[in-house]
């Protein structure tokens, strides 16, 4: 399928360690594709779904120690510690190798290996880069599939050129105690062993559209980012770009898919997507930032998705799409997890494997769907999807946005000052945690740009780069602004209605960046004022002016105390940490303190 030497000699080093007892070269075609799902489904990796219903789906369970992403597992391995420590995991590049070359050394013994060529953006876009994916699971095939421009298209577009991730997988015996997800950010290479779990072996997605790309955006001066890209389309025709950046499972999937409500859906304004998780931004030839999204499907979190919370979701998953450790309903052979309706199935076999009587497994608190199960679907499927998906120069980005789950601090929105303080607002970014990786969830921790388990390099040079893009960017930087939809009351139940009328906040958002609505200066930033977030329509759920008022509030010494989380966090990172942040840091405390 190529004559790129690169590629085939790289190959043959890796054909000579893991010994498969045949190579594949997987080209993209339908034919063999098929191929490849009729013998997942013989072998029982994968279940076919209810054909009528779910036409193209599949399920696929996963072993139970292998649910979500490990970031205990995960390293960044340069020749120099600082270069990737102190936030992420580190060792010594050539000293990571000497440890997983052994577990290498004929793991594919008995198996065939998939050569999986792929394109990470639209194909033909200067801005999209490609990968090679070795891999002894056909499931990861199969998603592969999904998420990226896969086959003979991906080879074409490198030509002969060197510029590719070079990606070994293999699931091995899905060891939890050698599992190992490790970039080599300095050699393109990423190696992952003994996990089966997407975000660990989709090696497109996390581990080289965030963690690799991160680095090469250092080095070739453009940002990866753990970002949804949506638009928003006037009722005169004119779309305006939005990135924004939240934590795994923080709802970036629902945002970047959000219906608009009654009140600007009446006046024709309409919401386009063009990512759910990950942006690759490059400065325009007229010094704007565009966007592309790197992927071609969607790796959502299932339990809480439905109908009312995200439509357009729900409706990307009814075809072609890869179901993972949902809930099986056998009545009529589909799908089911918590949160898509308040029906559990009767016949049901949950995550694990197990059947089960739904409605009395779920009134004893078990769980039919893992709450990190997942769905992998095709962009393509998105009722919404942006018509500039597959634009090779991607769109242009007006505002960016951080933000998490924050039950007290933050308010519902602010506008930085500038970019170096939006820079400031990134870096100090928290959220409690979540079931996307293993761990206790709900714990607050600092999440920078909500890229610390994707930074591929030290964070505090992390932070000069975006202060390094902020000066090329000049006047037409993005303005960068913060939002919390997560702020609860007394009783620790949510105050503002979120999805859709998240748009609300976006609104305020553009009009800020036309200059078309006025602000109030705090110490924090610019909020708004109450009465220019339109509630219109929300009178039902008891959300008026006050309620708005009540979420704009700023407690100085709640923000006192979160400030000394920023400087544990810097302390941790060191010194690399630019001098202009320990700046912001400082003003900010002492207006707070004012
Ligand atoms: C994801 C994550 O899967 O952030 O997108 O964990
Ligand atoms: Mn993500």
């Amino acid at each position: 399928m190529t004559n790129n030497k690169h590629v085939l000699t790289w190959l043959d080093e890796m054909v000579a360690l893991v010994k498969p007892d045949k190579v594949v070269w997987i080209d993209g075609s339908e034919e063999q594709l098929k191929a490849l799902r009729d013998e997942a489904l013989s072998t029982g990796e994968m279940e076919a779904l209810n054909q009528e219903e779910l036409p193209g789906c599949l399920l696929h369970r996963t072993k139970k120690n292998d649910v979500a992403r490990v970031e205990g597992r995960t390293y960044i391995c340069t020749k120099n510690r600082d270069d990737a420590a102190p936030i992420n995991n580190w060792m010594e590049t050539s000293e990571m190798k000497a440890k997983l070359t052994p577990m290498y050394d004929g793991v594919m013994k008995g198996r065939t290996m998939y050569v999986i060529p792929y394109c990470m953006g639209p194909i033909g876009s200067p801005f999209s880069k490609v990968g090679v994916e070795l891999t002894d699971s056909i499931y990861v095939v199969l998603n592969m599939d999904i998420m990226t421009r896969m086959g003979q298209k991906a080879l074409d577009q490198l030509g002969d050129s060197n510029d590719f991730v070079r990606g070994l997988h293999s699931k091995a015996d899905v060891d939890e105690e050698n599992r190992y997800i490790v970039q080599f950010p300095e050699e393109n290479t990423i190696w992952s062993i003994n996990s089966a779990y997407g975000g660990n072996v989709l090696l497109g997605k996390k581990c080289f559209a965030l963690r690799i790309a991160s680095y090469q955006g250092f080095k070739e001066g453009w940002m990866a980012e753990h970002m949804l890209i949506l638009g928003i389309e006037a009722p005169n025709g004119e779309t305006s770009y939005i990135t924004a950046a939240f934590p795994s499972a923080c709802g970036k999937t629902n945002l970047a898919m959000l219906i608009p409500p009654e009140v600007y859906a009446q006046q024709g304004y309409k919401v386009w997507t063009v990512g759910d998780d990950i942006a690759w931004m490059h400065i325009g030839e007229d010094g704007r930032l565009y966007a592309i999204n790197p992927e071609a499907g969607f790796f959502g979190v299932a339990p809480g998705t439905n109908a009312k919370s995200n439509y357009n979701a729900l409706a990307s998953t009814k075809k072609n799409t890869i179901f993972t450790n949902v809930a099986h309903n056998l009545d009529n052979n589909t799908v089911w997890w918590e949160g898509l309706d308040k029906n559990p199935p009767v016949n049901a076999v949950e995550w694990t494997g197990n059947k089960v009587n739904g409605p009395e497994y779920a009134a004893q608190g078990g769980k039919l769907a893992h709450p990190n199960s997942r769905f992998t679907a095709p962009a393509i499927n998105c009722p919404c999807l942006s018509k500039e998906f597959d634009n090779p120069n991607g769109v242009p980005v007006t505002a960016m946005v951080f933000g998490g789950r924050r039950a007290k601090t933050a308010p519902l929105v602010y506008q930085s000052f500038d970019w170096n303080h939006g820079v400031y607002v990134g870096s100090a970014m928290a959220s409690e945690t979540t079931a996307a990786a293993t761990g206790a969830v709900g714990v607050v921790r600092r999440d920078p740009m909500a890229m610390r388990p994707f930074c591929g390099y030290n964070m505090g040079d992390y932070f000069s780069h975006w202060l390094d893009m902020g000066k090329k960017l000049g006047d037409k930087a993005p303005k960068i602004f913060n939002v919390n939809w997560f702020r609860t009351d007394d009783e620790g139940h949510f105050i503002w209605p979120g999805f859709g009328d998240n748009m609300r906040v976006l609104m305020w958002i553009l009009n800020r960046c036309e200059g078309k609505v006025d602000a109030v200066e705090t110490a924090i930033g610019y909020l708004p004022k109450a009465e220019d977030i339109d509630v219109t329509g929300l009178e039902g759920e008891g959300v008026t002016v006050d309620t708005v008022k009540d979420l704009l509030t700023v407690d100085s010494a709640l923000w006192l105390e979160d400030c000394k989380g920023v400087h544990e966090l810097y302390d941790q990172i060191g010194e690399r940490v630019p001098a202009e942040l320990k700046k912001q840091l400082a003003d900010l405390e002492a207006r707070l303190a004012k």
